[in-house]
């Protein structure tokens, strides 16, 4: 069957400034929370930053992004997402004033995507909350991180809103539940957070996107805002309702954030869930009004489903993605464990249209493995033909979705080019179809090498998909 895209969709990658621009203190920035956590977000942070952190180099898109860009446009590409490191704008997070030298980076940034007529997307805040305001404030715990952001996000808007028309205000905020330090920059030790303290940081960061959200739009009523969520669907591990429930219950973990950015309000069974937990979340009058400010679109990342039981005995986690789960028997899984699944896409691409009725955008997508650099007709490539089925497989999924009637703006595969990993804080982990010559010990010459994928992932994008059937 051939298998058809919609004309303009927006074909494209997504990064994130931690893991790739490096220059960590670079005209005038300060650390983030990324720069203390040397082996990944799900670890306890250092003091201060530490060079054995690959993070503050990156892959130094800072000081090369003119030549990384150039490479995404000859992919073809339509849309780049990429986030504004927070700690450039504003460095500590609670001042006045922002940092033009850093503003002034991002300028550079959107006149090279603008030169090759690439449509940027930004996120807003991608797991990089300023170091002083974890450390001052406890991250999102504190209501007045509300203020600090709409500043900053005001600020992106002012100075960027007429060249950008897709924004993200937070990368998968539903992550906060698993990861309160590199999700929520909530510096007190997860085993010593309380529930009441979660929720609270969770409501605060509600409350700041839908606020964001209103003010994109009082700025420039053009602007589209998404939410991002980590999409993953729960399957019952056994056809028994009570592991149907279990799955229920688990998936209404994530679809809470879902259901607040597109409806406005808390769900019911959000509440009951806090009740039987007992926690108390404090809700102004205030905070109800700024809810109902609703998203334009949902975004999500995609990498892999999870299982639910209701058998103690039969709770086998997987390794994984931040959220976790119980182990699909029938699934195979990536060298770090992530369990592939290209049919649970298009299962949560008519869920989430179903449920919202909101357009989507995949803005994550990939697979992270082990490359190899061979040379190949007088070239150093790799021969990734495992990256090439994944994305092939996913992308007929997505493909298959459109045709059911998904309205979808577009796919950003995650990491068009090797970046540091998010949970692991690896150059190993890759995800690219350029290669960065980095190295686990940081040594290497950061040269770039287009990998078979690279070929494979233009041919989609040229054709718009069609070479996939
Ligand atoms: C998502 C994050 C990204 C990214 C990706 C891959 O959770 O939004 O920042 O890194 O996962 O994860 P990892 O780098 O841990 O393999």
């Amino acid at each position: 069957m051939a298998i058809r895209f919609p004309d303009g969709f927006l074909w494209g990658g997504a990064v994130a400034a931690n893991q790739y621009e490096g220059g960590y203190l670079d005209d005038g920035k300060l650390p983030s929370i990324q720069d203390v956590l040397p082996v990944g977000g799900l670890s306890a942070p250092t003091d201060e930053p530490t060079e054995d952190n690959l993070k503050l180099i990156g892959i130094d898109f800072y000081h090369r992004y003119a030549e990384d860009i150039a490479l995404f446009a000859e992919m073809g590409f339509k849309v780049f997402r990429f986030s504004i490191a927070w700690s450039r704008i504003f460095p500590l997070g609670d001042e006045e004033t922002p940092n033009e030298e850093g503003l002034a980076f991002y300028d550079r940034v959107l006149d090279e995507l603008e030169k090759h007529g690439i449509e940027p997307l930004i996120t807003i805040s991608h797991y990089e909350t300023p170091l002083h305001l974890a450390k001052t404030y406890d991250g999102w715990t504190d209501r007045r991180m509300i203020g600090f952001f709409e500043r900053y996000a005001r600020v992106l808007f002012e100075r960027y809103g007429h060249r950008v028309k897709y924004w993200l205000t937070f990368n998968e905020i539903n992550s906060i539940t698993h990861a309160p330090l590199m999700s929520g920059g909530i510096w007190t030790p997860k085993d010593q957070l309380s529930k009441n303290d979660l929720y609270q940081a969770i409501h605060h960061e509600l409350v700041a996107s839908a606020s964001a959200t209103k003010i994109a739009h009082e700025i420039n009523p053009d602007i589209k805002v998404g939410c991002m969520i980590i999409a993953m669907p729960v399957y019952p591990l056994s056809p028994d309702p009570a592991d149907v429930w279990a799955a229920r219950l688990t998936e209404q973990e994530n679809y809470a954030f879902g259901d607040i950015h597109c409806r406005g309000e808390y769900p019911g069974y959000y509440l009951r869930a806090l009740r039987d937990a007992g926690v108390e979340v404090q809700i102004t009058d205030e905070d109800r009004e700024t809810l109902k400010h609703t998203v334009d679109f949902v975004s999500f990342s995609y990498y892999m489903s999870i299982c639910n039981t209701a058998d103690p005995a039969k709770q086998i986690k997987g390794e994984g993605n931040i959220l976790g789960g119980v182990s699909n028997p029938t699934l195979e899984a990536s060298e770090w464990g992530w369990q592939i699944d290209p049919l649970g896409l298009r299962i949560v691409l008519n869920d989430y249209w179903e449920r919202w009725g909101k357009p989507l955008f995949i803005v994550e997508n990939g697979l992270g493995a082990k490359d190899q650099l061979v040379v190949l007709d007088g070239e150093l490539t790799v021969e990734d033909d495992y990256r090439i089925n994944y994305l092939r497989d996913h992308l007929k999924a997505v493909g298959e979705a459109v045709d059911d009637g998904v309205e979808l703006w577009g796919y950003t595969w995650w990491g068009p080019i090797d970046v540091v990993s998010a949970s692991t804080a690896q150059m190993s982990k890759r995800y690219g179809f350029i290669y960065v010559d980095r190295n686990d010990d940081g040594t290497g010459t950061l040269a770039r090498y287009k990998k078979k994928s690279f070929g494979a992932y233009r041919e989609i994008i040229e054709s718009n998909g069609a070479s996939l059937a």
